[in-house]
This record gives structure tokens, sequence and C-alpha cells, in this order.
């Protein structure tokens, strides 16, 4: 780990000098970095930016006096987490300056199982009287910890995959499942998973450096590159977070743009995630950035904008500038189908809900349509329509459409704006809840919330108990009855002439009054 000359050089310097003293030691065994610190500690330089790096141990070691022999330090503990350093060392050093006392610490390795076992230390410590009976093999100690490494990886057979930490900064349980739930439907590999007891933000990297420690550690064990958080983060936060750990920081908003960028299929659906990947990241674009590159590949990194990841801030805008203008366009002539189609005075529902509520499967039980529905969050982004036969009413038209989510993303409802504007000319929203759902009261309020911060709050509603196959029969009905609402199962396709016959009571309750009276006459409502 170290010669004896060396050893006695630097502690020999150390007491001369009345400071720590350290080197920065190569796997050659040459040295890096000399620095010289005060009595107590020791700053290490900047060894440069991590990145690239990642999951990978440095090649370094760092071995350095301690003046009265104390040993190792909660800092030089960090300081091997955070730099990835093969080992840290110090060494004591003697009234004569001769070294004495050596303790060593290095990366433990994982259980038998790949596992980290709960309550295990981190790190591996090693001690001896002095530097002659220090046995260790560092050469054969880093090879095995970086082959068990590499096993792990493989044994998770996903190496194309990009492996994630996800760390939970909110101290609700739902919240991070949800969280869970949006990485599972992203297709990212899980490398590990780390919560805060506090819903406490460091205002400048995101968790304490204690936390940040444990992140850097995680990720080496796990092989994540990626660390994933369930809140959004401010542009510098992310930044910070980055420089202090080597890892690539996705927030939640990011996260859920991800997600989206992998599900447009339609021409418009692909402009809208365009353009709000482009409105989120062009804050998140520092000078040094060339263009978009520190977001390509990858989560965040993905969908229709790859083409443009090359490019600089300034065209970034005027791209910006020029899809505003085709969403301008589409949302005129949706408005205009829409007008067509209301002059047919053919009735539109519209279903709406919380993502992963049965919306598509409700559509397709419905209407005999094959709606790609899958247990994924936002599955469907593109609105589909189709028209169906009401015994009275005659036809209608239906139309399922993107799901909703607490939080929405203010970049994503901006984006959007023309696939949700299609929602204003609706007769009649289909609220969709999944009933078996234990959060229900909270998503049906996370779904009120943004009807009603998209004006359409006014619009007749017809809420829809959903997956009641999950509940027994009695907790349906009792839910039904609390609610107001429809029981059904879309999948078993129960009480689905239920439904119908709700959705023209409320539909005859509504119509006349417009189809007499034309839009919005108030007179026409007091009658
Ligand atoms: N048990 C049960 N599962 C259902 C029912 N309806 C839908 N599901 C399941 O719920 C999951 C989500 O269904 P989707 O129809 O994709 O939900 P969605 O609301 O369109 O979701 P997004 O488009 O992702 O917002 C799928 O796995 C469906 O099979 C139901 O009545 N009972
Ligand atoms: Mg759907």
């Amino acid at each position: 780990m170290v010669s004896p000359e060396l050893a006695r050089h630097l502690t020999e310097t150390s007491r001369r000098l009345n400071r720590q003293v350290g080197v920065l030691l190569g796997r050659d065994g040459n040295v890096r970095n000399v620095i010289v610190g005060d009595a107590h500690s020791l700053t290490l330089p900047d060894i440069g930016r991590l990145r690239g790096g990642v999951g990978r141990f440095r090649g370094l070691r760092l071995v350095h006096t301690h003046l009265k022999g104390e040993p190792l330090t909660r800092d030089d503990l960090n300081d091997l987490a955070l730099l990835r350093l093969d080992l840290v060392a110090a060494i004591e050093v003697l009234d004569t300056g001769l070294p004495g006392r050596i303790d060593l610490a290095h990366l433990a390795p994982l259980g038998p199982d790949g596992e980290d076992q709960n309550g295990h230390e981190p790190f591996e410590r090693i001690q001896a009287p002095d530097v002659h009976q220090l046995r260790f093999d560092v050469e054969a100690t880093m090879k095995a910890l970086e082959d068990e490494f590499a096993r792990v990886t493989r044994a998770s057979g996903e190496t194309e995959k990009e492996r994630a930490l996800v760390i939970g900064i909110v101290p609700e349980d739902e919240h991070f499942e949800e969280m869970l739930e949006l990485v599972r439907s992203a297709g990212v590999a899980v490398a590990g998973t780390l919560r805060q007891k506090r819903s406490q933000v460091h205002p400048r990297t995101v968790v304490g450096r204690g936390k940040l420690q444990e992140i850097v550690l995680e990720a080496m064990r796990g092989r994540a590159t990626v660390a994933i958080f369930d809140i959004d983060l401010k542009p510098a936060q992310s930044r910070a977070f980055e420089d202090a750990t080597g890892l690539k920081a996705i927030d939640r908003t990011q996260l859920i743009l991800d997600v989206f960028a992998q599900r447009a299929r339609s021409r418009d659906g692909k402009l809208q995630v365009e353009l709000a990947q482009l409105k989120y990241a062009l804050p998140r674009l520092t000078e040094k950035d060339a263009g978009l590159s520190r977001l390509a590949g990858g989560i965040g990194g993905r969908g229709p904008g790859e083409t443009v990841i090359e490019i600089g801030r300034r065209r970034i805008r005027d791209r910006i500038r020029a899809l505003e203008k085709q969403v301008e366009s589409l949302s005129r002539q949706r408005d205009l189908r829409r007008r067509r189609r209301r002059e047919e005075g053919v009735p539109v529902l519209s279903i709406i809900g919380y993502t992963n509520a049965g919306k598509s499967t409700l559509l397709n039980a419905m209407t005999g349509s094959e709606v790609e529905a899958e247990n994924k969050l936002f599955m469907t982004l593109d609105p589909t329509s189709r028209r169906l036969r009401f015994p009275r009413e005659g036809e209608v038209v239906i139309t399922d459409t993107v799901g909703f989510i607490a939080d929405l993303p203010p970049d994503l409802v901006a984006a959007f704006r023309a696939t949700l504007e299609e929602l204003a000319d609706a007769d009649l929203l289909l609220h969709v809840v999944d009933a078996a759902d234990p959060r229900l009261e909270q998503k049906l309020e996370a779904v009120e919330r943004l009807l009603t911060e998209l004006h359409l709050e006014e619009i007749p509603r017809l809420l829809v108990l959903n997956k009641t196959d999950l509940l027994e029969p009695h907790e349906a009905a009792a839910l039904a009855h609390r609610f107001k609402a429809v029981a059904v199962s879309a999948v078993k396709r129960q009480a689905l002439a239920e439904l119908v016959q709700a959705a023209e009571e409320r539909l005859g309750r509504e119509k006349p009054l417009m189809k007499t009276y034309g839009e919005g006459e108030q007179e026409a409502v007091n009658l």
C-alpha cells in the first residue's frame, strides 16, 4: 500500500511542519499528488470531474498522516466514497517523526447474493500497529472488488440499460410508490432505493453530505449511473448534486417527460413532447454545455428532441418558437374539427381520470376498439375518438386521452394545451377512477384540481368507479352510493349498460338546453 520509505518520509515531513501531509498514489504506486493540510485535516485537490468514471474506482489511493494517531475521520470516509478512491489510509506520526499505527478503509464487498446486507458497514476497516505489519494487498483487493461489482451487473442482465437509484425526499410512502411506478413505466432498471426520513431539501446539493456519501456508495455497488429524485430540482441543485457525486440527476418532471417521450406516436404527440422537453431543458443549460449534449442519451435525453441535441441555446429558443407556432395551428385545426362536429349535433363524451385508472380499457370495452392498455403510467398519450350508438341519443363520440397525475408538470400542461383543449368541448366528462386504489380519494382530488386549473370544472361530469371486480360487491355499492357514481368493471365488461344509461341521462338533462338555446345563455340555464 505504501513503501516504508515513503511512509517515513511523510511522517517526518508532517512532524516538522506540524501539519497533515498526504499523497495520492496510482495503482502503479507512483505519486500523483502531494497534499499539505493543517494540523487536523487535509483538503484534496480537484481531481477532475467524475463523470465517465462512474461506477468504477478512480485507481487512486490516499495515504496521509494523522499527527495524534487519531482514527480515520468522517471526512476521510466521505472522500473515499465521493471521490471513489481505492482506499484511504491514515498513518500515525510518532513524536520521533517515525510512522506508527495505520488505519485503512476501503469499500466493503457485497454479500453473497450481491445484496448489501442490512446494517452492514459499507466500509472494510483494517488496522495495523505499524507499516511493516500491515498485511494488505491493494492490487488483489481492488481486483476482487471490481470483479464483484462487475458480477452484480452481469447477474442483473441489464448491462445495456441505464441503472438508476431512486431517491425519496418526500416522506409519504404513497408518493414514493407512485415514483417507482413511473420509473418502471419508463423502463428504467432500479439499482436501489434510498429514502430520507425528513422532507428536508439541502439548498445546494438536494441532500446533505452524509446522504451524498451513502448515495455514491449505493451507486457504486449497484452500478447506477443515474439518481432519480421524487421531487423537482432547481437547475443549480441538479448541477451541484452531479458535481458532488458524478451521477446524473433526474427529477420527477424529467422522468414524466421521459415516459411521455417514449409513448409519443402521432406527429402531434411528438410535437408537444418535444416542446415540453425543450422548455424544461432551456434554463438548465449552462454556458459550458455544448448545446443539449449533457442531456444526450438515456433518461431525460430520449425522444423526439434527440435530433436537436447538439444545437445551441439560441437555436433551442428558435425551435421552441417554431414548435409553439405548430401547436398553435394544431389547436386551430382541432377547434375547426370540433366546431364541425358540434354543428352535426353529435354529443361528445370524454373519458378522463388519473393515469392507469382503466380509461383506455373502458373505451375498448364500450366501443370494441383496441387502444393499447397496459399496467403502466401514461400508456395513452394521443387522443383517440370512436363513434358509438347510444340507445336513445343515437350517435355519440367517445374520446380517450392522456391521463392525469398529481402535480402534473406545468411545462407539460402548457405543451399539451392542444390535447387538453379537446376536453373543453365535451358534453360530458366520464371521470374514471380505480375503485380498488387505496389512494382513491387523493386521486379524485388531484383530478378535480387539474380540471379546475384547466377551466373544465363547469362541464357535466359522471364519476365511473372502475375495477370493481377487485372489490366485494357491497364495497363497490357503498362507494357508488357515497360518490354518486356508476360502478363498473371495464375488464370484465360489467355494468357497461348501466354506464351507458347513466351517461344518457346526464346528457339528456344537459343537452336540450344547449341545443335549443345555444351556448352559454344564462336564460337557458335558468329554465
Ligand atoms: N382488474 C381490473 N383491471 C383493469 C380494469 N380496467 C383496466 N384494468 C387494468 O388497469 C391497467 C391500466 O389500464 P389502462 O386502460 O391502460 O388505463 P388508462 O387509464 O388508459 O391509463 P393511461 O393511459 O396510462 O393513463 C391495465 O393493466 C388494465 O388491464 C378493470 O375493470 N379491472
Ligand atoms: Mg390509456
